[in-house]
């Protein structure tokens, strides 16, 4: 409780990338119930409480990693029974788009297995992107690093998110990563930002990871040069074969706090509780809700492990009265400037 001098609760609320440290630290110490207070306060100011944005992932090319992340299940380092697939075909994806949309999920992520994306495989992913977008949903993808032009690409083909997480807190990274650095991950998130998508970025809880790991890496998240528009809280899928099966498990109640800490400094972003709901109570679900969580992955599957099934959610969220975020309205082909540019 040694940093709660360094709060000003009038201002908690306001879009700020300046956060300190130690102002993220006096978040993390408030009581609880404080602390959910100020969560709901500032969610209701942004967003509507009774809607949650629903996403549906698809693994489109599985295993075989050759990153070392110590978490995953489809790194090639570690045996963990996956049975990797190839590519998928642009078809097959697009099947399981609709498949998401008439389920009711307004944003479909493609995740695939590698370092980072060749020439040819970027081409047939961008084909995928164009055709999803095609049927009135969002585009998210994660595929690794990215160069600027590959970002560029991505965007001239209509990717609405690309999702890139931090993980972690720096100092903890290089104990769960050693195939790459965080200043690849952040150059990465820069080369996102600046062809113009919006930024996916979060973390996973679990790792061994000490509280003030957790504050760093919200720290880093919320001041960054713009918050990124969506923030995924993992909670480990602990997956045998891998070094992070049998890390100590997270006590539910301080996984809220993150949720709720991660939609005071960052009031903006979509705040998405993601991996782990399979190990939640409904209990802590909801409150992670209250805490101002409001995106879900939806669907029985999400990379490579369970997620809850439909008919689950379906009920949880009719207990809840939690509505699903109707999807944006359709931008209108080109640029905006070019659009202007063509009524004038
Ligand atoms: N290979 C790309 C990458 O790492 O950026 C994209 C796919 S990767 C599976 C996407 C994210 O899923 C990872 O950054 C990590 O945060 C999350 N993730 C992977 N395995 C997980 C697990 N077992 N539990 C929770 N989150 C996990
Ligand atoms: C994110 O932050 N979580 C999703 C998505 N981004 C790509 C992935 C969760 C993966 C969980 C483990 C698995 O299913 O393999
Ligand atoms: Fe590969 Fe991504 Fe898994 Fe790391 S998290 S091993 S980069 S698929």
């Amino acid at each position: 409780m040694t940093h709660t001098a360094t709060l000003d609760p009038s201002r908690l609320g306001e879009v700020r990338t300046d956060w300190t440290l130690d102002e993220v630290r006096a978040l993390f110490a408030l009581p609880f119930s404080d602390l959910m207070f100020h969560a709901q306060r500032v969610h209701r100011e942004h967003f509507d409480p009774n809607e949650v944005q629903i996403s549906t992932l698809l693994s489109i090319k599985t295993g075989a990693c050759p990153e070392d992340c110590a978490y995953c299940s489809q790194s090639i380092r570690f045996d963990t029974g996956l049975q990797s697939e190839p590519l998928m075909q642009v078809e097959d994806v697009l099947e399981k788009a609709r498949l998401a949309k008439e389920n009711g999920a307004t944003r479909f992520c493609m995740g695939a297995a590698y370092r980072s994306p060749k020439k040819k495989q970027l081409a047939q992913i961008i084909e995928m992107i164009k055709g999803v977008r095609a049927l009135g949903m969002e585009t998210c993808a994660t595929l690794g690093m990215l160069t600027e032009e590959q970002a560029r690409e991505l965007k001239a083909a209509g990717l609405d998110y690309y999702n890139h997480n931090l993980d972690t807190s720096e100092t903890h990274y290089s104990k769960i990563i050693t195939t790459r650095t965080y200043q690849d991950r952040l150059e990465t998130l820069a080369a996102v930002r600046a062809a113009g998508i919006n930024v996916c970025c979060g973390g996973i809880l679990g790792m061994g990871e000490s509280e003030l790991d957790r504050a760093q890496l919200l720290h880093t998240l919320a001041t960054l040069p713009e918050h990124p528009q969506s923030v995924p809280i993992n909670q480990l899928m602990q997956v045998p074969g891998t070094p992070l099966h049998g890390a100590p498990k997270v006590d539910p109640l301080e996984f809220v706090r993150v949720i709720a800490v991660a939609r005071l400094l960052m009031p903006r972003a979509h705040v998405r509780l993601s991996a782990g709901r399979s190990e939640m109570s409904e209990e802590t679900q909801a409150l992670c809700f209250l805490a101002g969580a409001n995106s879900i992955f939806y669907g029985e599957k999400l990379l490579t492990t369970d997620n809850p099934d439909e008919t689950a959610d379906r009920k949880l969220f009719e207990r809840l009265g939690i509505k699903p975020e109707p999807a944006p309205a359709a931008e209108p082909e080109g640029t905006s400037c070019e659009r202007i540019a063509a009524v004038s």
